[in-house]
Order: structure tokens, then C-alpha cells, then sequence
């Protein structure tokens, strides 16, 4: 069976995402860098994927987009053993899938905007939509931690999709917002996502191209430091 590709940058939490449930699920990749600031490889990306979003996944003739779809081909067609991030039991996947949908709606969609408020020419950042977006991070903390209360994963019993998810979306998310420091049981979860050997490989792997997020002052010094 041909090596399915995938078009990532690393720099991407989507693509963390994915690249996290393919270490979990044992699953290789050949993994295509992708540079949407080159015109050519853009226009190459855009007749695969017109949406233009990364991660984009090629499996034997097939396109596969969205992160969360990717990650649930993966385990359908290639996961090793019994590897899973989506429980067998159709009610415990609903409620994977949910954290999923909150991570990325709620904390990847508010760091997203922060991340694209901060990449355009100062007379076009909008302070409404950057502080909509703070505020959406500080209510979905909340949440999580509440749902974090006595729990080591956020959903279901083992580390599943909505980890995966709520990996790179906290990275990033805590560079702009800092968790309050009431927050202990996000704050524990943050710490065991960090230390969790998938993810840990796919930050690292990421850590050379850190001086190139906008929001790399607030990066965590443990991952990055800006003035060394
Ligand atoms: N809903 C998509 C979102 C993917 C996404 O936002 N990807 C970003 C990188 S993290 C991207 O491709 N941005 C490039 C652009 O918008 O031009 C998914 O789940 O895969």
C-alpha cells in the first residue's frame, strides 16, 4: 500500500493536529511541506483542495480535507493494531466529537483570528473582532476546565480526537490569553498535554519555525524564547 501524503507546514495547528493522531494511530505519512507564499505551489494546492486549507491528505487517488475527517480515515484505513481515537462505542464517539467541534471552534477559531489580526498592517487590525475573540478564549477556559474537573483526558477514557484537537489550539491560544490561575484543572491537563510523547514530538518538530508565529512573545519560554 502506497504511503498516504499529507500537505502540512508545521507551524500549523491543524496540521499539529493531524500529524499528533498519525504518531497515536501508528500511522506513517510522507509529509509534503507546504508554502502558501509560494504562487505556484498555492495555485499546485488550490486544483487539489480549492478551499485552500491545510492539512489536505492524498490516499490512493482519494482527497481527504478537514483535520477531523483526516484523522477519522486514518483510523478507518491504516490505524496500527488496535490503535483508536474515537471510541468504538457510538455514544462515548459523540461525545469525542464534541470536544473536537468545541476546540476547534471555540479555542482555534479565536486564535486563529488573533494570529491574522496581528499579520496585517496595524491600520487594519480590528479591535472588536480581537477583543470578541479574547473574550470567546476566556468563556471556552472556563468550560474546559470545568469539564477537566478530576479527568485526565477531556473526553471519554483515554487520550482520543478532542485531545489532538485541544493540543495545538492551547499552545497557541495561551500565547495571547493566559490561563487564569484559578484554572488548576486546565492548567494540570495543559502540562500532560505537553508531556504527552505525540504531542511533544510534533512541538519540537515545529520549534525552528516558532520565530515566524506573530504571537511568539507569549509562547510558552519552555518551547520558545524569543530573545534567545
Ligand atoms: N477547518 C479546517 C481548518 C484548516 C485551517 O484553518 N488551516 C490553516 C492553517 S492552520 C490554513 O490552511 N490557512 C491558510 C489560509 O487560510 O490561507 C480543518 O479543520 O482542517
Amino acid at each position: 500500500m502506497v504511503t498516504p501524503i499529507l500537505h502540512v507546514h508545521p507551524l500549523s495547528s491543524y496540521c499539529q493536529k493531524v500529524l499528533i493522531a498519525a504518531r497515536v494511530l501508528g500511522v506513517p505519512l510522507q509529509e509534503r511541506l507546504l508554502n502558501l507564499g509560494d504562487p505556484a505551489q498555492r495555485a499546485a494546492f488550490l486544483a487539489l483542495w480549492p478551499i485552500g486549507k491545510m492539512p489536505l491528505l492524498e490516499d490512493q487517488g482519494q482527497t481527504v480535507a478537514e483535520a477531523s475527517i483526516i484523522i477519522e480515515h486514518l483510523q478507518l484505513h491504516h490505524a496500527a493494531g488496535d490503535a483508536r481515537l474515537l471510541p468504538a462505542d457510538p455514544v462515548d464517539a459523540l461525545e469525542v466529537r464534541f470536544w473536537d467541534r468545541f476546540c476547534d471552534l471555540y479555542v482555534m477559531t479565536p486564535m486563529q483570528t488573533l494570529t491574522a489580526d496581528l499579520l496585517r498592517p496595524a491600520p487594519q487590525r480590528d479591535a472588536v473582532a480581537t477583543a470578541s475573540a479574547r473574550a470567546t478564549l476566556l468563556k471556552s477556559y472556563a468550560l474546559l476546565d470545568r469539564q477537566l474537573a478530576g479527568r485526565t483526558w477531556l473526553a471519554g477514557d483515554g487520550f482520543s480526537l478532542a485531545d489532538c484537537a485541544a493540543a495545538p489550539a492551547l499552545f497557541y491560544a495561551l500565547a495571547y490569553v493566559s490561563l487564569p490561575g484559578s484554572q488548576v484543572a486546565l492548567a494540570g491537563y495543559v502540562a500532560r498535554l505537553m508531556a504527552y510523547a505525540e504531542v511533544a514530538a510534533v512541538i519540537e518538530a515545529a520549534r525552528p519555525w516558532f520565530r515566524h508565529f506573530p504571537g511568539r512573545a507569549g509562547l510558552d519560554r519552555r518551547y520558545y524564547d524569543p530573545d534567545a
